[in-house]
Parts: structure tokens; C-alpha cells; sequence
């Protein structure tokens, strides 16, 4: 036989603690991503009882849908395979031995939602007998970012710094199936994100079932390269009390986007009405009444499924040069006195007007802002991606804005290293307190016209991760030097792989370093 599956595992996990200990001064320091704002240590070593156990006594959160007692059943079954498991027990003075967790919540709802208070505070105490740690939360999703923390402080406090931790996929370049998705949701959980921004559609293909327009997911590479309602459901939406989505079940938000009007040629694969002609694809036809009714209808089924108060309406890249030029169009735009500029603005402000008649509220792509700015619904998030200084601008402005500007957080550009990625301050040049409000946080991006099934995972990670302590960890705990947190960013890149992510080596995945 060998040696046993468990052993092995054992053995797997000290190798990896090894090859990073040539420069770790303290192994515990080490061990938490993103780094909580703040924790104390103790010393010694707790060992985990075979019988580990979930208790809840006190707390108020029926848990009817059962997201905390699968949650810490994952989170057991992670330990089990990456820390030193109780082999020995008869050895051990039981006062060293954990018996479980014992999680108290205040909050009865598990409403999941944008501003949901994800705090925690962990509590181990020195010696006990019967010992359990004890995790308080104000919400059962702070108490699952308690149970992602696998490592033995004494006392944890902590609640993020951004309410918008953002993680975007594109299923339109390349499809993604569904358990790659339930997969990327997961290792987001793992690094605390908090929204999946679902890039479903765009000009190559349109994957998605939509009930209200059927012929849409003609436009899809093929039969089953698609997601049908039920599959997004399931991703996504509370189906009823106790079958909760995947992605709230973790407790992350899904975003959905219609990039219109400039990304949007597939949608008239199943109806050719929305190209201005053969020869315009996009952006979608601005003179036809259809164009609108049809959004109307995407955004009526999305309220069915995408629960996150915000829907994402893109509006970047818009060439509007076809429009000028196609005889119909032209006319339409001769008759309303407008230039492909000033249609443009009509088109999203109209497609907007759209999104808040289904209780949305609403964010764009920068050049919406950047072109027309003060005619923005004053429910707008500005989403950066071009340059900096629009964050700044936009909360000038008194918008909200979430930064993911290419340079840094584009992580299908492959020379945007971890450094770099957590050294993108989203509040740079932003220091009125009431400015620094209106950013809500911001997001990684994985454009996938290189990405598909094969090297997501190492493509996400462990970059997403830098960002994602950028994001959560409080500005004055973060690392100026990003050197100082590689062997910490190191050992969160070993956790994943141990969890069956292909998390790429920091320096590695087929790239230099940067020169230093
Ligand atoms: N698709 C959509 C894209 C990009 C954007 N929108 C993009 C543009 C430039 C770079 C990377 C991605 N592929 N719909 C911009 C927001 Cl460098």
C-alpha cells in the first residue's frame, strides 16, 4: 500500500512549508491572506479533534438553508486535508485539543447584498476544556469569512476595507462550463472577494438562455456551449428556502453585464433586426425601437435570476462610425438632430432609464463618464479600466467608482505582476474622506479572448489574490514594498493548489520576473 491518502497529504503540506521557510521569520505570520486588520498570536501548537464540531448555541441565525453547516463542513474538509490532523490523540493533553468552532450570529437574515456586513471576530482560547474556538458575526457571511481562516491565532477582529471585491470572467470569448465557474467561485471565496462579475455576452458569442427572447443564444458558439435559465439560477439566484445559489451559498454576489450598445453583435445572430446592416453589426441599431424593447426584456428576465442591486451595462468602445453611414440610421439621426456622439449618450441614458424601472441601480464603463459625465443617472457606478484619475474625477462628480484600471488589475495581461497588482491603491490622489466613500473597492479582469477552461486558474491565481488583500486588508497593515509579502502570498498560492486550484508560481507561469 504505501503510505496512506491522509499521510500523504501530510507530507505534501510540509514540502510546501519548506520551500518557503528560507526567508519566514514567523511561520504563523505567514499563514493568513488577506491579512486580517488585526490578529494577536499565541504560541505552541492546537491539534484538531477527531470528532471537530460545529456549535451554535446562542447564535440567532436558523441556518434553515443549511449555508453554515455546509460551509463548515468544507472548511473541515479543507483542514483535514492541510493541517496536522490528530494522529496521536491518546498523547495529546486534551486542553490542547480543539474540539470545533462554536459560531454565533447576530443577524437572522441571510439576505446577501451589496454593503452586507461581513465582519468576524475569531476567539481561541489558550487552554480549555472542552476547547472550541468561537467565531461572532454580525451575518452568516462574515461568519464564513471566520471559517476560511485554517490557521491558530489566539483572537482575530477584522472586517473589510471595500465593499466591492471584484473578480470578472467572460464567458463570451470562450465559454466556460458551468463546474469551471462553481470552481472560480469557490477559490473566490477562499481569498475573501466578494462579486463575481459575470461578463456573460459580448460580440463573439451569447451563451446565455433567456426565456423573454429565445433566439438570443442562437448567437452561442454552439448547442452546448451554453448556459440555460436554470444553469444561471443555480449559479446564481435563491431558488427557494433551502436549494440557495452556489455563489450565495459563499457569499458572493453575481454581476451581470449587457455591454451595450458596442458589444453586442452576437445578440443579432437570433434577431438581425438589431444590426443597423449586414456590413454594421455593432453597435446595436440606436434608431429601432426593438433594440429597446429587447434590453427591457434581457433586464426583466435578469431581475428573475441577478439579485445584486447593480447590473452592469458596459457602453465602453462605442465606434459609431457605421451609424453615420448607414443610410437608415443616418436618417434617424438626421430627424432627432443628433451625431453619433450625441446617440451614443441617448442610447445609455435610455438603456439606464431601462435598468432603474427594474429597481436597478447601475454601472458603466468609464467612457460613458468620461463623454457625458453630468447626464449619468446619479445612481451610476463609474467602473474604471482606461487611465487613472477617472476615480478621482468620478467622485468629484459625486459618483460612485470601482477601479480596474488595465495596466494593473487586467489580468489577462500577463506582464501585470503580483507587484504590481497589489500595489494598485485605489484611493490614490482620493483624501476627502466623503470622496474616499464613493469608491467602493475594484475588481480583476479576465478578458478571455486567451482564456478558456484550460488556464483560468492559473491566469486568476495567485494575482487575484494580491488584489484581493489590496482590497480587504486595512491601508496601513498593507506592505509598502511588495517583497515583504511574497513568502505570505506564496504560502496562500499553496494553499490553493493543495485545494485543487492550479494557482500559477508567483514568478512563474511561463514569464520573467520584472527587472528590477
Ligand atoms: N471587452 C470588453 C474587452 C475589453 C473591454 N470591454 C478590453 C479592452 C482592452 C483591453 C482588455 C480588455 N476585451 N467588452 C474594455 C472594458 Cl487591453
Amino acid at each position: 500500500m504505501g503510505i496512506t491518502r491522509l499521510e500523504g497529504i501530510f507530507l505534501w503540506h510540509l514540502v510546501c512549508v519548506f520551500a518557503i521557510s528560507a526567508n519566514a521569520v514567523d511561520i504563523n505570520l505567514l499563514n493568513i491572506w488577506p491579512m486580517p486588520k488585526s490578529v494577536s498570536y499565541g504560541h505552541g501548537n492546537l491539534h484538531l479533534s477527531n470528532e471537530f464540531e460545529l456549535r451554535t448555541d446562542g447564535s440567532k441565525f436558523a441556518d434553515a438553508s443549511s449555508i453554515l453547516k455546509d460551509a463548515f463542513k468544507r472548511s473541515l474538509d479543507l483542514l483535514r486535508s492541510t493541517h496536522e490532523l490528530e494522529f496521536h490523540a491518546s498523547k495529546i493533553d486534551p486542553s490542547l485539543l480543539l474540539k470545533g468552532i462554536h459560531v454565533v450570529v447576530s443577524s437572522p437574515s441571510d439576505e446577501l447584498q451589496h454593503g452586507t456586513d461581513e465582519s468576524y471576530e475569531l476567539h481561541i482560547p489558550a487552554k480549555g476544556n472542552p476547547l472550541y474556538a468561537r467565531i461572532e458575526a454580525k451575518t452568516v457571511y462574515g461568519a464564513l469569512h471566520g471559517l476560511e481562516v485554517h490557521q491558530v491565532p489566539w483572537t482575530i477582529v477584522d472586517q473589510p476595507r471595500f465593499s466591492y471585491r471584484g473578480l470578472l470572467i467572460d464567458t463570451s470569448r470562450h465559454y466556460l462550463p458551468v463546474p469551471v465557474i462553481k470552481k472560480v467561485i469557490d477559490s473566490m471565496a477562499y481569498a475573501k472577494l466578494n462579486v463575481l462579475h459575470w461578463h456573460i455576452v459580448d460580440t463573439q458569442s451569447f451563451p446565455l438562455e433567456l426565456p423573454s427572447y429565445p433566439k438570443l443564444w442562437d448567437g452561442a458558439y454552439s448547442v452546448p456551449e451554453r448556459y440555460t435559465f436554470a444553469d444561471g439560477e443555480e449559479i446564481v439566484r435563491q431558488v427557494n428556502r433551502t436549494l440557495l445559489s452556489y455563489a450565495k451559498r459563499r457569499g458572493i454576489n453575481v454581476l451581470a453585464e449587457i455591454d451595450v450598445p458596442g458589444h453586442a453583435e452576437s445578440w443579432g445572430v437570433g434577431y438581425p433586426a438589431l444590426w443597423p446592416s449586414k456590413d454594421c453589426k455593432q453597435p446595436l441599431d440606436v434608431s429601432n425601437e426593438f433594440t429597446f424593447k429587447l434590453i427591457d426584456g434581457i433586464l426583466s428576465d435578469f431581475n428573475k435570476i441577478f439579485k445584486y442591486k447593480f447590473v452592469h451595462l458596459g457602453g465602453d468602445e462605442v465606434n459609431t462610425s457605421c451609424w453615420e453611414t448607414t443610410p437608415h440610421v443616418q436618417k434617424w439621426l438626421q430627424k432627432n438632430c443628433m451625431n453619433g456622439s450625441e446617440a451614443y449618450e441617448y442610447f445609455v441614458l435610455r438603456a439606464q432609464k431601462i435598468a432603474l424601472s427594474h429597481g436597478y441601480d447601475i454601472i458603466n464603463w468609464e467612457e460613458t463618464f468620461n463623454s457625458f459625465g453630468k447626464k449619468l443617472s446619479p445612481k451610476t457606478v463609474v467602473h474604471n479600466w482606461l487611465g487613472s484619475g477617472v476615480a478621482q474625477n468620478a467622485v468629484k462628480a459625486g459618483l460612485r467608482c470601482i477601479v480596474s484600471n488595465q495596466d494593473k488589475w487586467y489580468l489577462d495581461h500577463l506582464d501585470a505582476f503580483w507587484q504590481g497588482v497589489y500595489s494598485n491603491e485605489p484611493l490614490t490622489n482620493i483624501t476627502d474622506p466623503k470622496e474616499q466613500a464613493l469608491v467602493l473597492g475594484g475588481e480583476v479582469c479576465a478578458w478571455a479572448e486567451h482564456i478558456d477552461a484550460s488556464n483560468i486558474e492559473q491566469t486568476i491565481w495567485p494575482r487575484a489574490a494580491a488584489a484581493a488583500e489590496r482590497l480587504w486588508t486595512p491601508y496601513d497593515k498593507l506592505a509598502k514594498d511588495p517583497e515583504k509579502i511574497k513568502s505570505r502570498l506564496s504560502y496562500f498560492r499553496c494553499l490553493l493548489n493543495q485545494r485543487g486550484v492550479a494557482a500559477a508560481p508567483l514568478d512563474g507561469y511561463g514569464r520573467e520576473a520584472p527587472i528590477e
